[in-house]
């Protein structure tokens, strides 16, 4: 039989689908409300299990060749920002964006769940691409992701500090209120459980020398750096545009 090559590859309807920079691409863990409970990890929030979700983010922006310039990872999903249209892999095929970059974190937490909580099931992360347009709406979204992360930190201790019945129906400002009624003090709450993390390149100056004039030098490197802060606030805001237009 011959086979028709050209109409073949003409099937792969999608493959030419390409989107352009800036974007962002929203991983999310399959079913994890399920893994984390058979991995026994702390609730409502595991740090172990945060660093892991962090340290997957870290890896692929640093060991993958893909030129991410943020990531921000929260509960069981991370945010990637692509920021210019040449840091875009694969001429921006979605398709390959939105399967390998799933796959790394996939690989990577299977290799942490196994390590850290002896997990022997298989896991898996989704991937959807978020078109933004401005370095406004970059903010705008990481801002609203954040306000996410508030949000669940507030409903998953409400659970537990002032019960799920009595907690049904309230307002934020309102399980804030109780929470103080009851002792806790959400001002004193780890940052990384009401705010997530976010993890960018930053510069650090080093020390170093030049062999050929034989004098000290000062050299710029870039380095990845991790923060949990409240994204939502003005000062949170101001942080993401620096950390962006620090990339120019
Ligand atoms: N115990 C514990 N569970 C966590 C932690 N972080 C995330 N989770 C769980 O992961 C879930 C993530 O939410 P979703 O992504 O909406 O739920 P999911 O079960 O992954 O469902 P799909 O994403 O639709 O497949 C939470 O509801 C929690 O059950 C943590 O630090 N500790
Ligand atoms: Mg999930």
């Amino acid at each position: 039989m011959r086979i028709d090559e050209s109409k073949l590859r003409r099937w792969e309807v999608y493959s030419e689908e390409t989107t352009r920079a800036p974007v962002i691409v929203r991983i999310d863990g399959k079913n994890f409300h399920r893994v984390t409970r058979e991995c026994g990890m702390k609730r409502p929030f595991d740090e172990r299990f945060h660093r892991g979700m962090v340290k997957a983010s870290e890896k692929i922006m640093t060991e993958t060749g893909l030129n991410i310039s943020l990531a921000y990872a929260m509960s069981d999903e991370t945010s990637f920002l692509f920021l210019k249209d040449e840091h875009l892999p694969f001429r921006g095929r979605i398709e390959k964006i939105i399967s390998i970059i799933p796959s790394y974190a996939s690989a990577y937490i299977q290799n942490f769940l196994r390590r850290n909580f002896s997990y022997k099931r298989l896991v898996s992360f989704d991937a959807r691409i978020v078109k933004v347009q401005s370095l406004l709406e970059i903010v705008e979204y990481f801002s609203w992701r954040c306000s996410e992360a508030f949000r669940n930190f507030l409903n998953s201790y409400a659970q537990r500090i002032i019960g799920s019945k009595e907690a049904y129906g309230l307002k934020g400002r309102e399980i804030i209120e109780k929470f103080s009624l009851k002792g806790f003090d959400i001002r004193k709450a780890e940052e990384w459980q009401k705010y997530g993390t976010v993890i960018y390149w930053g510069k650090i100056k080093k020390d170093g020398f030049n062999p050929i004039t034989s004098e000290k030098v000062t050299v710029r490197r870039r380095r990845i750096h991790i923060a949990s802060f409240d994204i939502t606030s003005v000062h949170g805001r101001e942080k993401i545009k620096e950390i962006i237009s620090n990339y120019n």
